[in-house]
C-alpha cells in the first residue's frame, strides 16, 4: 500500500510549491496504527510512505531544514509521521517502505547540484538510520524546475549507493531500478508481455525520458541482463492525495479485482495508493472498497480445485513443453493461474491454456510471459482433463505451477 500524505492534503493539491506554511500541516486524529491494521486485514504486505513529497515538507523532524513537521503545532511540533508509520507497520508485521522526493521545490539548496545532493543524502541518511529496517526505497522520476530555475543534477550512485550501505536489504524503486522498476504508466496496468529481465542501458537514471523508455519500463526485454520486475502503483482515487471531492470517486470492490489482474496477474507487484485523509486516517469509503476488494480476491482464489490433480510434464522440444492435468472428474473453472519457478529465471515467452470433458480440446486462454505470476480469467467451462502448452521460451522451459479456480461469483 501507498500513502500519499503531507501538506498537499491540507491544500488539496496534487503538487505543492514549496511555499505551504508548516502550520497548516494539523491532523488532528492521525492513526498510524489504523493505516497498518487496514493494509493488513486487507492482505498487503508492506506499506510505503511519501516522508517528502515535491512541495520539499518533511514529515519527520530532520536536521537538514525547518520545512518539516517540527515546525508544525502537531504534536506541539515534537511529532514524526515517519516514527509512528514505520512503528505501525512493524508492530502489525508489516514491511514499512519510503519515499523521498528528490525533487524538492522548497529548499534552497535545490539546483546547486553539490550541495543538494550532500542535503539528499543527509535526508535519506537520517531516514535509513532512525527508524529500524527499511525495506524499500522509493524514487520519484518527476522533475522539475529549482527555485531560480536551476536544473539538479542527481548523483544516483551515491544516493543508491547510500543505501546499500544503511540498508542492504532494502529493494530500491525507480524508474531505473536498480532492483525494481516503474511500469511505465499510472493506469494499474503493467505490460503484456512483461519481462523481469532488462536492458539496463535504455533506462539509466529516474526520470529519463525519450524514445523507447515507456516500452522499455512496461515490457522489460526477454534478453536483458539484468534483473528488475516491474511495480506497478496506482491510486484508489483520481488523486494521489486525499481530496475531499473525491470521495465519491473511491475504486470499487470489482475495480480493484481488475487492477490486482492487471498488475500481480502480469507479473508485476500491486503499489496501491490510499491517502490518509486530513484528519490523518485511511477514510471509510477506501477501507469499505478494500475489504470488499480482499473478500473478494479470498473467495476466488482460496480454493485451487486443481490441487489434487495428477500432472505430467513433458519437454516437446528446446523452447517448448506441455502440462497436464487430469482433475479426477469434470469440475468448473474459470481462472487460472501460472507461476513460473523464478529461482531459475522468466523464460516462457507464449503459451496456450487449453480444456477438455471428453476429448475435445478448447482453448481456455494464452497469453505471452508468465513470470512469478500470471493469471487468466475466461468463461466459466467444465473441464476434466487440462493441457498448458507453452509454444515459445527465451530458454529451455521449466516446470509450471497452475493453479484453477471457480467463477468469482
Ligand atoms: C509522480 C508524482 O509526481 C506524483 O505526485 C505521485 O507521487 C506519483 C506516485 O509519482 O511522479
Amino acid at each position: 500500500m501507498f500513502l500519499h500524505f503531507g501538506v498537499n492534503t491540507f491544500t488539496d493539491r496534487e503538487w505543492g510549491d514549496g511555499r505551504e506554511s508548516p502550520s497548516i500541516f494539523a491532523p488532528a486524529a492521525l492513526d498510524a496504527r489504523q493505516w497498518a491494521r487496514t493494509a493488513r486485514a486487507s492482505g498487503f504486505r508492506a506499506m510505503v510512505l511519501t516522508a517528502k513529497h515535491h512541495d520539499g515538507f518533511c514529515l519527520w523532524p530532520t536536521k537538514t531544514t525547518t520545512h518539516s513537521v517540527a515546525s508544525s503545532a502537531w504534536r506541539e511540533g515534537r511529532g514524526d509521521v515517519v516514527r509512528e508509520f514505520t512503528d505501525a507497520c512493524h508492530a502489525e508485521g508489516l514491511k514499512a517502505g519510503l519515499y523521498l522526493s528528490p525533487w524538492d521545490r522548497n529548499n534552497p539548496a535545490y539546483g546547486d547540484s553539490p550541495r543538494y545532493n550532500d542535503l539528499y543524502v543527509a535526508q535519506l541518511t537520517e531516514l535509513l538510520t532512525w527508524y529500524g529496517p527499511v525495506a524499500e526505497v522509493w524514487f520519484d522520476g518527476a522533475n522539475g524546475e529549482g527555485p531560480n530555475g536551476r536544473k539538479q543534477v542527481y548523483d544516483w550512485p551515491r544516493v543508491w549507493g547510500t543505501v546499500r550501505r544503511l540498508q542492504p536489504n532494502a529493494v530500491i524503486f525507480s524508474d531505473a531500478g536498480p532492483d525494481v522498476r516503474w511500469c511505465g504508466n499510472e493506469r494499474g496496468v503493467a505490460g503484456d508481455p512483461n519481462w523481469s529481465t532488462v536492458d539496463p542501458s535504455v533506462v539509466s537514471y529516474p526520470g529519463e525520458d525519450g524514445p523507447g523508455i515507456i516500452d522499455a519500463l512496461q515490457h522489460g526485454d526477454p534478453h536483458g541482463m539484468v534483473w528488475r520486475p516491474a511495480e506497478v502503483d496506482v491510486s484508489i482515487r483520481p488523486g494521489w492525495f486525499y481530496h475531499p471531492s473525491e470521495n465519491p470517486r473511491v475504486r470499487s470492490a470489482a475495480n480493484l479485482v481488475d487492477l490486482y489482474f492487471s498488475s500481480v496477474g502480469r507479473n508485476g507487484k500491486l503499489l496501491l495508493n490510499v491517502p490518509p485523509t486530513r484528519a490523518g486516517l485511511l477514510g471509510d469509503a477506501d477501507v469499505r472498497a478494500l475489504r470488499a476488494f480482499a473478500d473478494s480476491l479470498r473467495a476466488t482464489l482460496s480454493h485451487d480445485l486443481a490441487s489434487q490433480a495428477h500432472r505430467s510434464w513433458r519437454v516437446t522440444g528446446d523452447r517448448t513443453a506441455t502440462l497436464d492435468l487430469d482433475l479426477g472428474a469434470p469440475v468448473d473453472v474459470a481462472v487460472a493461474r501460472l507461476e513460473e519457478d523464478i529461482g531459475r529465471g522468466q523464460r516462457v515467452a507464449r503459451y496456450t491454456l487449453q480444456g477438455s470433458v471428453d476429448g475435445g480440446w478448447r482453448t481456455m486462454s494464452h497469453g505471452s510471459t508468465i513470470g512469478y505470476t500470471k493469471l487468466d480469467r475466461f468463461d466459466p467451462v467444465q473441464v476434466r482433463r487440462v493441457r498448458l502448452v507453452i509454444e515459445d521460451a527465451v530458454d529451455a522451459p521449466q516446470p509450471i505451477r497452475l493453479g484453477l479456480y471457480a467463477s468469482p461469483s
